[in-house]
């Protein structure tokens, strides 16, 4: 049976970063991919307007200065196709893909308590070809989940939806091959971060567009813009300060947030502030904003006031602008899109806003959409209706730990961590950006790159000290949990249903707004200081042994370097 020390699940922005570290060590390791290439949310998500929100160059990873000095980030928020490039590029320079086996569809990971070994069974796309007719299996010690946190998108349940004549799709799976758009009649659902990015991009490469919202979201323009020669030579050298700040801002980014009381400046210092914030490129509207707009009612609906203002300013028909702006939550206690264009949108002549919260989608047609008022024709529907996010991709593998524990039955209710990074009951799997860990709510690589180092790191002590096992304690998971969970306390956040909280109206037990305490809220630098305060006690709370179990009849395991 083939055997690894270590088993990555997950070709992403994560498991890339992860394989390196692993391959630099000299530790066996595979990683293993559902999809057919590497790349994670930059393969599968192709729609049109797909691009970072986060500055391209604090996005990139940062552990190679060769790396560093050699890409040329040409847009300050770069789109999916350079995205991919740059990942490939990345793979294709450290030699990572020998390490990475596509089409496998890990559907099971089981912990051998006798042999301390994780015990996989994956489809590898020959249960068909019936070649093998069971998948394969395979062992390995360690076991990492990089398995990204939006990578199980999720569809409304209407009515009809197989009856469709025309195209449609998940924005998560747009097709490879180009969509022939122009002239069509195209339908959009969702209108969160990827709704708001695709309805920009395609309004004028449309024929009509037909934009169907539930709910709106706040959202700021991107301003986005080319970076030239010279600038690109200014990141560079500015690299290891532009590291140093995300490393101390709470966002992992360049943004800052204002220093000063909400409370203690004038109104007039306020709207300076936030004039000067909305014509910024990125999250500064967000990050660079006084603290008290996360945390304190007052401060934060003056705020969405101002928005609100500012998208009456640009949307001409004073009806669809008021439809535009979300009544149910304050600005930027969900996550905020950035947006190209979008509000202009609405003023072109073929695009259509259509209030399904007034009048509610009841069913998909052959011809297109049904509303509570009318029919609609469509030659392409676009689902743009987000995720099971942070937990759906551990959901959908079958996870089971010490004496056959399900991960799934767990986190059932709610979730505990240990870190995000460690289960107790789940010994020897390590999520380096797990849900809980300081990933989600702040720029992505940074706390990848984090998490990655941090599981690393265990990995070396364990090998150097005669370690075979490590497991979370339960009250150092019920310390963890306890802190995400009372840091929601403080945040305006909790009482939003969005994917922060848990929210999902197409998930069955996730519809019902009932908070889950997914993301750690507690900012990139306290995040840092507390793992690495964990790892310089002997890994604190965790608990480390040297018992190998029993190696598996042919296999031939090696030790971590
Ligand atoms: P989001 O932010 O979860 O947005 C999903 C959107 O789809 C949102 O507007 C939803 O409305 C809407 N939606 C979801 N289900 C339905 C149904 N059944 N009917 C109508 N409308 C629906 O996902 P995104 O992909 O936009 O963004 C995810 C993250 O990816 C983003 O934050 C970035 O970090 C990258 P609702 O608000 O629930 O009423």
């Amino acid at each position: 049976m083939e055997h690894h020390e270590v088993i990555v699940i997950g070709a992403g922005v994560a498991g890339l970063y992860q394989i390196k570290r692993l391959a630099d060590l000299g530790i066996d390791a595979v990683v293993l991919e559902a999809g057919s290439d590497l790349g994670g949310t930059w393969q599968w998500n192709r729609y049109p307007g797909a691009r970072f929100d986060s500055e391209s160059y604090t996005y990139g990873y940062s552990f190679s200065r060769d790396l560093l000095d050699e890409w040329h980030w040409k847009e300050r928020f770069s789109g999916q196709p350079e995205n991919l490039r740059y990942l490939n590029h990345v793979a294709d320079k450290f030699g990572l893909r020998q390490d990475m086996q596509f089409n496998c569809r890990v559907e099971a990971a089981h912990y051998d308590e006798a042999q301390n070994l994780w015990r996989l069974r994956i489809d590898d796309g020959r249960i068909d070809d019936g070649r093998t007719g069971e998948g394969r299996a395979l062992t390995c010690r360690f076991l990492i989940l990089t398995l990204g946190l939006l990578s199980i998108p999720t569809l409304p349940r209407l009515e009809g939806m197989e009856r469709f004549k025309g195209q449609s799709f998940h924005t998560f799976h747009w097709p490879h091959e180009p969509v022939e758009m122009a002239g069509k009649r195209v339908a959009v659902i969702g209108t969160g971060a990827t709704g708001i990015q695709v309805i920009g991009e395609i309004a004028d490469k449309v024929g009509e567009l037909t934009v169907f919202q539930r709910r709106p979201n706040w959202s700021a323009p991107l301003n986005n813009g080319p970076i030239s020669d010279a600038e690109m030579a200014d990141i560079r050298r500015r690299y290891d300060e532009i590291f140093a700040t995300c490393a101390r801002t709470p966002g992992g980014f360049e943004h800052e947030p204002d220093r000063r009381g909400f409370h203690e400046v004038t109104r007039a210092e306020r709207l300076a502030l936030w004039d000067k914030l909305y014509d910024e490129p990125g999250f500064g509207i967000w990050l660079r904003n006084f603290k008290e707009i996360f945390t304190d009612e007052t401060a934060n609906a003056e705020f969405s006031e101002y928005i609100a203002e500012r998208i009456r300013r640009r949307v001409k028909d004073p009806k669809v602008a008021e439809k535009l702006i979300p009544r149910d939550h304050g600005f930027g206690v969900q996550r905020v899109p950035l947006e190209t264009r979008y509000f202009e949108a609405y003023n072109r002549p073929n695009v259509h806003l259509v209030d399904i919260s007034e009048t509610p989608i009841v069913s998909v047609t052959e011809r297109g959409l049904r509303t509570s008022e009318r029919d609609y024709d469509f030659d392409i529907i676009v689902y743009a209706t987000g995720f099971d996010a942070i937990t759906g991709a551990f959901d959908r593998i079958d996870i089971q730990g010490v004496s056959g524990e399900k991960l799934s039955d767990k986190w059932r209710t709610t979730i505990s961590t240990f870190l995000g990074m460690m289960i107790h009951g789940f010994p020897n799997m390590l999520m380096p950006a797990g849900p809980q860990s300081g990933s989600a709510s702040t720029n992505y690589p940074r706390g990848i790159e984090t998490g990655v180092n941090w599981c690393t790191d265990l990995l070396e002590y364990m090998a150097a000290h005669g370690y075979a096992r490590c497991e979370a304690t339960e009250t150092a998971e019920k310390r963890w949990t306890d802190h995400v969970t009372n840091m929601y306390a403080m945040m305006l956040m909790r009482k939003a249903k969005s994917w922060f909280t848990g929210y999902n109206s197409n998930v069955a037990g996730h519809e019902q707004g009932t908070v889950r305490y997914l993301v750690y809220n507690g900012g990139a630098p306290k995040y840092v200081n507390t793992i690495n305060a964990v790892a310089a006690k002997g890994y604190e709370g965790v608990v480390l042994s040297a018992d190998r179990g029993t190696a598996p009849a042919g296999s031939q395991p090696t030790a971590v370097a």
